[in-house]
């Protein structure tokens, strides 16, 4: 994983972006997101690094998620623009990189400035309720993903509008990071 504020030069979203300017971990944390390395290789797989995770923050489920062409199919293009739309959920959207890459951008508060974030195999990924984000593929065009959840899914994005700032998860998200 590695940090760093977008450069908001208009261009492919596929492309780094980088503005030169780092975001920490820690500052990444003051946002709500959570990040932690579990090796995809290591000698006993990934597997029960994940099980201990998932055990700790009561995700019950998860599935995987292949964001390629093939995988994908007539979906495509239409799920890579619903990703790079700015948007929130209600509930965590929590990602394990098996393979490939990608970029997820998160929303600064109070500056409203994106952070971009590279994720790449063994990174897990935790995005909070209420915060706006968007996800593309980069330049390698495939990332497969584990989706972990904690009952039922609600990945519903509510795409950033008025509507959207009265929503109690993104008004409780506004507050968190406040304090
Ligand atoms: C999402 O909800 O944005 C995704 O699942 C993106 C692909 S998983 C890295
Ligand atoms: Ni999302």
């Amino acid at each position: 994983m590695r940090a760093y504020y977008f450069d908001n030069i208009p261009g492919d979203q596929r492309l780094a972006h980088d503005s030169g300017k780092p975001v920490s971990e820690e500052h990444l944390r003051e946002l709500g997101v959570l990040f932690w390395t579990i090796p995809v290789d290591s000698p006993d797989g990934w597997e029960p690094a994940i099980n201990a995770v998932a055990k700790e923050r009561s995700y019950k489920n998860r599935d995987t998620i292949n964001v390629t062409k093939e995988g994908l199919g007539d979906l495509y293009e239409s799920k890579l623009k619903t990703f790079f739309e700015e948007h929130m959920h209600e509930d965590e959207e929590i990602r394990y990189i098996l393979s490939g890459a990608g970029f997820f951008d998160v929303r600064e508060l109070p500056t409203d400035a994106w952070i971009r974030i590279h994720v790449l195999p063994g990174d897990l990924l935790v995005v909070p309720p209420g915060i706006y984000h968007r996800f593309t593929l980069d330049e390698l065009n495939a990332i497969k993903a584990l989706r972990l959840f904690k009952e039922e899914p609600k990945w519903t994005p509510h795409v950033r509008g008025p509507a959207t700032e009265e929503n109690p998860f993104r008004v409780d998200y506004v507050k968190s990071v406040a304090v």
